[in-house]
């Protein structure tokens, strides 16, 4: 596997799109390899699959928005979501619950694709809607205790490419800022969600939708 982080730290304070990083890819390419790690890889689905899914995932997904509470107020968060999970669990988070609901036949599918290409045994899936520039998922980990100690995830992207930053929570100096393509796969794995943050930030120039589903393993519910 390369290492090749350099070619994504444009700027770790990058919001929106950029087009150094705008070429595929059919190795991974490590982009994180301290306290956890990493790699993307651009063309973990071909472009046909990835159009194929983003019109599925928005025609067949049950899309809910939640709300959150701030400073007593009421606040729809700014992303349509749906949760999935083979063995029935509840997914809590910001202090939403979100029961699973039945996966569609697609989504049933493209999680044996995810979970024979990568081996690891995922049993649940989070989907988030980003319907335009405005909508946003701000720093958090995914360090839930129903997801266990050793925490990885696998995060599918089709749609409009967006950027994920992530920061270290301890070493202010380690930053980093990845567009992510249509059709791509950000591998993030154990322990990274001990020691950093990830946010997908607003952007406002985008009109287009993106859907991202992170691939998950519920140790218990
Ligand atoms: O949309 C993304 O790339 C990130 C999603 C995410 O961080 C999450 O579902 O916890």
């Amino acid at each position: 596997m390369e290492s090749d982080a350099k070619n994504f730290s444009v700027s770790s304070r990058l919001e929106c799109d950029d087009s150094l990083a705008a070429s595929s890819n059919t190795q991974p390419t490590t982009i994180i390899q301290e306290d956890g790690v990493v790699w993307y890889l651009s063309d973990f689905l071909s472009p046909s699959e990835s159009d194929r899914l983003l019109a599925q995932s928005l025609a067949e997904i049950p899309w809910t928005q939640d709300n959150i509470r701030i400073f007593g107020r009421s606040v729809p968060v700014p992303r349509l979501s749906a949760w999935f999970s083979s063995v029935n669990a509840t997914y809590k988070y910001s202090g939403l619950v979100h029961q699973p609901k039945p996966k569609p036949e697609f989504l049933a599918k493209l999680l044996s694709v995810v979970v024979a290409r990568t081996g690891f045994d995922f049993n649940s899936v989070l989907v988030n809607l980003y319907r335009d520039g405005s909508d946003s998922m701000g720093w958090h980990a995914d360090d839930e205790p129903e997801l266990g100690s050793e925490v990885t995830i696998a995060s599918l992207n089709v749609g409009t490419r967006r950027v994920i930053r992530f920061k270290h929570r301890h070493k202010k100096e380690l930053r980093m800022a990845l567009p992510v393509a249509h059709g791509s796969l950000l591998m993030m794995y154990a322990p990274l969600q001990e020691f950093w943050l990830h946010e997908v930030p607003k952007c406002k120039d985008i009109s287009t939708p993106r859907v991202n589903f992170s691939f998950r393993t519920m140790r218990s519910s």
